[in-house]
């Protein structure tokens, strides 16, 4: 996907300080550090939109990030930060089962998950959750850099297994750092806005900006992917 435009919107608390343009929404869970931030200016190739944590724990909102004005990326705060209150961990439960409970507008959740490790049972948990709300769910394991090519598959396997992860769930293989896995994730996600029955309009768009000469690109494009 070509990106032509990111932006830093809201960090949200509650869900009337959700955006209400109805546009479709991703959104990213998993442990605190794996990586999610990282993965998010990764997929808009910006270096330090979405803030990486000097914080661990601490960020307890919902980031909305917007791509080409058509799509969020909602970085979600990340779990299983020890030094974090009850209250706190109660709080991040009621804002994330409401959204994923409610949210018309998310098309597909990624589980963000450190390949060099099993998954942790608040991973699992989640996981759960995805399924029983049934959200279309996206694998990705990511810090694929840290560890060496030989072993990932081997990896991969422990955390379909470790998760119960149902054969259709696509996983990806990431790096935020080398940028693998990035093209491959964007495929996935204008495939789940396809699915959920959303447009939009990329191709409109980039017609309108372009001259006829992309248009022709496009047509190629398409007809190659069919
Ligand atoms: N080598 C490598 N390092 C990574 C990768 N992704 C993230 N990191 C590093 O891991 C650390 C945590 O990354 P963040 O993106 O802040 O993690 P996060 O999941 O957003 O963390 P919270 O916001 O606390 O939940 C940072 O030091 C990143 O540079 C990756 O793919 N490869
Ligand atoms: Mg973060």
């Amino acid at each position: 996907m070509k990106i032509k435009q990111t932006e830093f919107v809201i960090s949200a608390v509650r869900p009337d300080q959700y955006p209400v343009d109805g546009l479709p929404e991703i959104a990213l869970a998993g442990r605190s550090n794996v990586g999610k931030s990282s993965l998010i200016n990764r997929m808009m190739i910006r270096k330090n939109l979405a803030r990486t944590s000097s914080q661990p724990g601490k960020t307890q909102q919902l980031n909305y990030y917007r791509v080409n004005e058509r799509i969020y990326l909602v970085d979600f705060p990340g779990y299983g930060y020890a030094r974090v209150s009850k209250k706190q961990r109660e709080q991040f439960g009621v804002m994330i089962e409401t959204y994923l409970r409610d949210r018309e507008q998310l098309v597909l959740q990624l589980l963000v998950i450190d390949i060099r490790h099993e998954p942790s049972k608040d991973d699992v948990l989640m996981y759960e959750w995805l399924k029983h709300y049934e959200i279309p769910t996206c694998i990705v394991a990511t810090k694929a850099d840290k560890i060496p090519r030989s072993k990932w598959d081997k990896h991969l396997k422990v955390i379909k297994q470790t998760l119960g992860a149902d054969k259709s769930v696509p996983v990806v293989l990431f790096s935020s750092e080398t940028g693998l896995g990035r093209e491959q994730l964007w495929d996935t996600i204008l495939e789940a806005i396809d699915a959920a029955g959303m447009n939009i309009n990329e191709q409109d768009e980039a017609g309108d900006l372009n001259a006829s000469q992309s248009n022709e690109e496009q047509a190629g494009e398409v007809s190659q992917a069919e």
